[in-house]
């Protein structure tokens, strides 16, 4: 039996492709838009986006409110974040910056009850959003039913993509093509669409795939994201709220001004 509402886990594991969006701007409206209007997930981004923990509180109900699953990318290293983001509903996380197995165990600790990790007790956000007033089938489907996602942004990162993949309570990975880009570019270059970050993409896919975990990959347009699924990346976030809503003016102020 899977938490009522959450289907992310299952979809992801079942080889089902997800789109999700990525919401920077911290207001409920922003995020329930996303999910409302057809994505399945929506990351809200507090690594760089300007959530603080009270708004990632009605964050995550307004993706659930809007229909999507509510995934939370946590600032570098903030593990106790990401267990509090999960007790108020979160459905997934992304953990930016994890370069080894010990960072990929601590992330994983956080994220999962024993025995697979020491998260601690306390979903109470979690189980009334889900409609779930039986707390023990929240203990016992978490950790199936909650996907961690590593972000590989470094080249120490790559240097240890098996190890970190296949740390116990980590779920997939997830490419981050803008600091690959300029890790790998020794800091000369934001290329997040190049032909070295195209071929660690696709040895991501393969090493992922062959740990039987879920390969995922940040997209700046929708045309890369479709393209990226092709070559069989699963969980796919596609542009932001920002680039949206900059896209929307842009063609908007084009028209007016031609
Ligand atoms: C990156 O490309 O570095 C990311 O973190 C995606 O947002
Ligand atoms: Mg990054």
């Amino acid at each position: 039996m899977a938490i009522p509402a959450f289907t992310l886990a299952q979809a992801l594991r079942a080889g089902k492709t997800v789109f999700s969006g990525w919401c920077s701007l911290p207001y409920p409206i922003v995020s329930e838009t996303l999910a409302r209007e057809g994505f399945a997930a929506v990351v809200l981004e507090a690594q760089h986006g300007l959530w603080d923990v009270g708004a990632l509180l009605t964050g995550v109900a307004a993706v659930r409110q809007g229909g999507g699953a509510p995934i939370v990318r946590v600032p570098v290293g903030d593990f106790a974040l990401a267990s509090r983001v999960l007790d108020f509903g979160a459905e997934g996380l992304i953990a930016p910056m994890i370069n080894t197995a010990a960072d990929a165990h601590a992330f994983a600790a956080a994220a999962k009850y024993p025995p697979v990790g020491e998260r601690s007790w306390g979903p109470h956000r979690a189980t009334a959003l889900a409609g779930l007033p039986d707390q023990s089938v929240y203990l016992r489907e978490a950790n199936d039913h909650i996907v961690t996602l590593a972000m590989i942004e470094t080249r120490i990162a790559l240097d240890n993509l098996e190890a970190i993949v296949g740390t116990p309570g980590i779920d997939g990975l997830f490419l981050g093509p803008s600091d690959l880009s300029i890790a790998l570019s020794d800091g000369k270059s934001l290329d997040p669409q190049s032909k070295d970050i195209d071929r660690e993409i696709d040895r991501m896919v393969a090493v992922t795939q062959k740990a039987g975990k879920i390969p995922g990959v940040f997209c700046h347009t929708a045309d890369r994201a479709k393209a990226l699924a092709e070559r069989g990346v699963r969980f796919l976030a596609v542009m932001s709220d920002l680039a949206m809503l900059r896209a929307g003016i842009g063609g908007a102020i084009k028209v007016l001004k031609s």
